[in-house]
C-alpha cells in the first residue's frame, strides 16, 4: 500500500509517498510548493484554496505514477482555524497567527482568569496567537454564525471527505482543552463566546476519517484515497518521526519555528514551567510534548526575503561562516521579532539600542541569527533539565533546519550535548508512521522509531571544547539588561 503524507508548514508544503520495502521505510517526494501569508488591507491571510489545489494536483500526480489507491494523512502548523457555515462554506479567509490582532489579548483575558488558572487547566504556553485569543478577537457576527470551527488540517480533511473532526494534538494548541477532563473547557469557551458544539468532535490521532469524495473534484483525475486523521499538528508528527531511544534525549523540531522539548507522559504545570513559558501540547499515543517555542528559521526566512540579492539558505550559511562569531547577543524570542515590517531593521535596531555592533552584510545578519539560536537552544536544554529533573544527554534535530550542518555543530558546542541530526523530513515521516500504525503495518511508536533509525542516515555531532558557559553568560548579561526583554 502507498501512504501519502501531506505536510504543510508555514513556509512550504509537500506530498510525500511512503512505503516499506525490504524492511526499510522509503520515501519519495511527489511535490513541493510554497506556503505563506499575504497582507491584504492590513490583515494577514493564508491561501487555503492554493493548498487544497496543491493537494489535489499531488494526488493526480500519484495516480499518473500508476497508483490507483492510497492512504493519506494531513498535518499543518497549529493554532489557526477556519469558520464554516452549515454547508461547509468558509465564512472568511483564514487569518495567520502572525497577524497583530491579538497583540494585547492575553492581557485582556488574563484579567478575567489568571495565567495560573488557565495554565493549570490547559498546560498550554501563553502565546499571543493561540486560538483562544484569535477567537476572542474574531468578528463576533461571523463567529456566532459559524456552524463549525475547524483547525487548518481538519478543514483540509473536511474538504476532501466531508467529515469534520477536531484532532486533539492540534486541538490542544487552541489553549481551550482541559487536561484533567480531556475535553474542551466550558469556562474558557464561555469566556470567548464559543459554544462547545461549534467545535467538531475531538478525536485521537489514528482515527479513520473517510474516503476522498472524488466526485466533488471532477476536474482532477484522482486515485481512491482513504483519509486518516494523523497527529495533525506538524510538531506532533515531527516528534513521532524523531528516532529517539531511551529516556535521555530531547528534540528540536527545526523549521519556521524551533520547538525544543521532551516527550513526557504527564503534563508539568508547576510555576517554573509557567514562568519559562513551556507548553504541554498533546502528543500522539497520549504523550505530552513539553516544549518551548523558539523563533527559529523564520528569522533567516525573513532576512532572506528582504535582502536585495537572492540567496539560498546554504549560501547564507556559507556567508555566516566567514564572519567572526558571537558579535551580538539578541533575545530573538522577544515578540518584536514575531512579524516586524522589516526583520533586518528590527535586528539592527535591537543591536543599536543595546550598544552592540550592527550586523549589516548578509553573512553578519545570518551569523547573528544562527549564533543566537544556538545559544537560546543551549539555555532551553539546561532549563528543561532543571524543570523536569531529567538528564538530557542527546539532542535530536529534525526538520528543514537539520540540514544546516554548521548550526548543528554550533548547537552541539553550546549545549555541550551530542546532536543527532535528521531526518529532515521527520514530520512527513511521522505522518506516514501514524497511518501505518493505524492500518497495523507497523506495530507501535517504538517500532516506528526503530524503522526510522534503520531507514535514514542520522548525522552525529559531538561538542567541541569551547567555554560554552562564558558565551551563555555574556548572552544573559546583554539580554537581561535589554529593556524590551520578554519571555
Ligand atoms: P516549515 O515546515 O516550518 O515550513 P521546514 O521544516 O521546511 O519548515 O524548514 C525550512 C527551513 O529549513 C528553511 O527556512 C531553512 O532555514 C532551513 N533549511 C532547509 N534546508 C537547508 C539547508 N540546506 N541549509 C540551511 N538551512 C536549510
Ligand atoms: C510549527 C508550529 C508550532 C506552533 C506554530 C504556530 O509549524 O505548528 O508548533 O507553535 O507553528
Amino acid at each position: 500500500m502507498q501512504y501519502v503524507a501531506v505536510d504543510i508548514g508555514a513556509s512550504s508544503g509537500r506530498l510525500i509517498l511512503g512505503e516499506i520495502k525490504n524492511g526499510k521505510l522509503q520515501i519519495k517526494e511527489v511535490s513541493r510548493f510554497a506556503n505563506g501569508f499575504t497582507n491584504e488591507e492590513g490583515t494577514c491571510y493564508w491561501d487555503l484554496d492554493h493548498l487544497l489545489n496543491q493537494i489535489l494536483l499531488g494526488l493526480q500526480k500519484i495516480k499518473s505514477m500508476g497508483y490507483e489507491q492510497c492512504v493519506l494523512g494531513i498535518d499543518t502548523w497549529a493554532v489557526d482555524y477556519v469558520l464554516v457555515d452549515e454547508n461547509g462554506k468558509r465564512l472568511r479567509e483564514a487569518v495567520s497567527y502572525r497577524d497583530d490582532r491579538t497583540m494585547n489579548t492575553i492581557n485582556i483575558i488574563t484579567k478575567q482568569r489568571s495565567k495560573k488558572e488557565i495554565y493549570q487547566k490547559t498546560g498550554i504556553q501563553f502565546q499571543p496567537f493561540n486560538t483562544i485569543y484569535q477567537l476572542y478577537e474574531e468578528d463576533q457576527k461571523l463567529l456566532s454564525a459559524a456552524n463549525t470551527i475547524l483547525m487548518i488540517p481538519d478543514y483540509l480533511g473536511y474538504c476532501l471527505t466531508g467529515v469534520a473532526v477536531t484532532e486533539e494534538t492540534n486541538g490542544s494548541t487552541t489553549q481551550l482543552l482541559n487536561i484533567h477532563e480531556h475535553q474542551f473547557d466550558s469556562d474558557l469557551l464561555a469566556l470567548i463566546s464559543v459554544k462547545k458544539e461549534q467545535f467538531a468532535r475531538l478525536v485521537e490521532p489514528g482515527t479513520k476519517l473517510g474516503t476522498l469524495k472524488k466526485e466533488w473534484f471532477p476536474s482532477y483525475d484522482l486515485p481512491d484515497v482513504q483519509v486518516i486523521a494523523v497527529a495533525s499538528h506538524d510538531t506532533a508528527s515531527a516528534i513521532v518521526g524523531t528516532p529517539g531511544v531511551g529516556n535521555d534525549w530531547a528534540y528540536l523540531s527545526s523549521g519556521t519555528w524551533s520547538l525544543l522539548g521532551i516527550e513526557n507522559n504527564e503534563p508539568i504545570v508547576k510555576d517554573e514551567a509557567l514562568q519559562g513559558n513551556y507548553t504541554n501540547e498533546w502528543g500522539a499515543f497520549k504523550t505530552v510534548r513539553f516544549l518551548k517555542n523558539i523563533m527559529g528559521m523564520w528569522l533567516i526566512q525573513e532576512v532572506r526575503r528582504i535582502l536585495p540579492i537572492n540567496y539560498t539558505f546554504p549560501q547564507l550559511v556559507e556567508e555566516a561562516k566567514k564572519v567572526n562569531a558571537f558579535k551580538q547577543f539578541v533575545n530573538f524570542n522577544d515578540e518584536r521579532f514575531l512579524n516586524p515590517d522589516n526583520m533586518i531593521e528590527e535586528i539592527q535596531s535591537y543591536c543599536r539600542s543595546t550598544n552592540q555592533e550592527i550586523p549589516i552584510s548578509p553573512g553578519e545578519l545570518a551569523n547573528c541569527i544562527y549564533n543566537n539560536l544556538a545559544i537560546i537552544y543551549a539555555i532551553a536544554i539546561d532549563e528543561l533539565e532543571k524543570i523536569t529533573g531529567k538528564k538530557i544527554e542527546r539532542l535530536h534535530i529534525v526538520g528543514g533546519g537539520s540540514n544546516n550542518e554548521w548550526l548543528n555543530q554550533l548547537t552541539a558546542n553550546l549545549s555541550g550535548r551530542t546532536v543527532l541530526a535528521g531526518p529532515s523530513e521527520a514530520t512527513a515521516i511521522g505522518n506516514v508512521m501514524m497511518q501505518m500504525i493505524t492500518t497495523e503495518e507497523v506495530t507501535d511508536l517504538f517500532a516506528a522509531r526503530n524503522l526510522i533509525r534503520h531507514s535514514f542516515q542520522i548525522h552525529v555531532y559531538q561538542p567541541e571544547a569551547i567555554n560554552r558557559m562564558a558565551i551563555i553568560n555574556q548572552y544573559k548579561e546583554v539580554v537581561n539588561s535589554d529593556y524590551t526583554t520578554s519571555s
